[in-house]
């Protein structure tokens, strides 16, 4: 018999991807899933396996963080081996304006499920694994950034995962649980979300080459982030929980970016050469080269600052020290900057190829881009 393992934000960009990896390791795979008035397991679908079938090893339950006896119930009907707690209202900006409902789900959520860990019996068969965040060190303390840099949230978000890591800590502490950290910087992939910015900077910049948008509008582009892609991420998450001892561990590449430097790598891809010009909020990127075919013109300003993107309280720096993870998990990032932006960028001109297609038919389509 496999392992069982129950994901929390089964639909989500990591949800997706740790699927795949257990399930090709041979685990049976349980999910939550929050109900919505619109289908939301678009990243999930191509692993939906019939119920009727024998060996079903991928199962979806309803349920949401904000509800215990709902996370209690599930844990207790699937009886995990590994909890992978990767559900949360997961966005920085969008955390100032929900914050209650952030500390809830992201910060309370955690522990409601430790709880129901503890209050089912299963404190020495469940392992358990919490979606902690580069976010905690927030205010630069130290560079680079490793398991024992002080925190400084900048966020609701970051104070909300700040609550969640150190409930995984005591519960470790107190009830000699198998509960572990693992800090993650950012990461990216083609699943990433829509909002986030290395998403929306290669949507846009795939829509503006094929013609289909004008502009993209961002926030500071002097934010620098050590990004990494998300397969590589998921494969630390197992690691961790299949140590001898549950330990917490920085995951991330060592090399930091800007914002900035991402758009022009972006861009680059589809052979359009940007330079910056003008400071703060009059900054534009204006197009210098076009190197392929695109819709496009010199002299074109492609990209401009829209100060609402701006966060009350920014994180400016992040770039993280895997040695531990390095040393004791045998983990290291497969993949470079410059590959990710290359996969993201040719998935986001392949989904806009066929907008353009329906454009070209007359049909009407979305131009949604926050
Ligand atoms: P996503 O935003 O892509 O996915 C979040 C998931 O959480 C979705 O499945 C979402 O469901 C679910 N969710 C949201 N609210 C609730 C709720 N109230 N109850 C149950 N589930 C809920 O995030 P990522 O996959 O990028 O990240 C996974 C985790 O890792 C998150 O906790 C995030 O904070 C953390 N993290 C992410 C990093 C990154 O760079 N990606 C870095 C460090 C930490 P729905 O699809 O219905 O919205
Ligand atoms: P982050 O990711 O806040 O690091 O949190 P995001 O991609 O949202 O922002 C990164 C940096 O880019 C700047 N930025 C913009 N951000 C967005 N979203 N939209 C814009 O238009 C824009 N312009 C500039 C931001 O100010 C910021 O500095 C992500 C999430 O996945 C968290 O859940 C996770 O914990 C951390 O990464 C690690």
């Amino acid at each position: 018999m496999g392992k069982k393992a129950l994901i929390t934000g089964i639909t989500g960009q990591d949800g997706a991807y740790l699927s795949e990896l257990l399930l090709a390791k041979g685990y049976e795979v349980h999910g939550i899933k929050r109900r919505s008035s619109l289908i939301n397991t678009e990243r999930i679908d191509h692993l939906y396996q019939d119920p009727h079938v024998e060996n079903y090893r991928f199962r979806l339950h309803y349920g949401d963080l904000s509800d215990s006896s709902n996370i209690t119930r599930i844990i207790q009907d699937v009886q995990p081996d590994e909890i992978y707690n990767l559900g949360a209202m997961s966005h920085v900006k969008v955390s100032f304006e929900e914050p209650e409902y952030t500390a809830n789900v992201d910060g309370i959520g955690t522990l409601r499920i430790l709880e129901a860990i503890r209050l089912l019996g299963l404190g020495q068969k469940t392992r358990f694994y919490q979606a902690s965040t580069s976010e905690l060190y927030g205010l630069v303390q130290e560079i680079p950034q490793k398991e024992t840099t002080p925190f400084y949230p900048r966020s609701p978000y970051a104070v909300a995962k700040l609550y969640a890591y150190w409930i995984t800590v005591n519960y470790r502490e107190a009830y000699n649980m198998y509960a572990c950290n693992g800090i993650l910087f950012n990461h990216e992939s083609p699943l990433r979300g829509e909002t986030f910015v290395t998403r929306k900077i290669t949507r846009g910049v795939a829509r503006i080459a094929l013609g289909l948008q004008d502009r993209l509008y961002v926030g500071n582009l002097d934010a620098k982030r050590d990004w990494g892609h998300a397969k590589d991420y998921v494969e630390a998450m197992w690691r961790m929980l299949q140590q001898d001892k549950a330990e917490d561990f920085v995951v991330a590449t060592g090399e930091t970016t800007s914002v900035r430097d991402f758009v022009k790598m972006a861009f680059e891809e589809v052979g359009i050469i940007v330079s910056f010009r003008g400071k703060g909020e009059e900054e534009v990127a204006v197009v210098e080269e076009v190197l392929k075919e695109c819709a496009v013109e010199i002299g074109h300003t492609v990209l401009a600052i829209d100060p609402r993107y701006y966060r009350p309280t920014e994180v400016d720096l992040l770039i993280g020290d895997a040695s531990k993870a390095k040393e004791k998990l045998g983990w290291a990032p497969r993949y470079t900057l410059s590959e990710l932006v290359k996969e993201m960028m040719e998935a986001d001109m392949e989904l806009f190829r066929k907008d353009l297609y329906l454009k070209e038919g007359g049909h009407k389509i979305n131009s949604y881009n926050e």
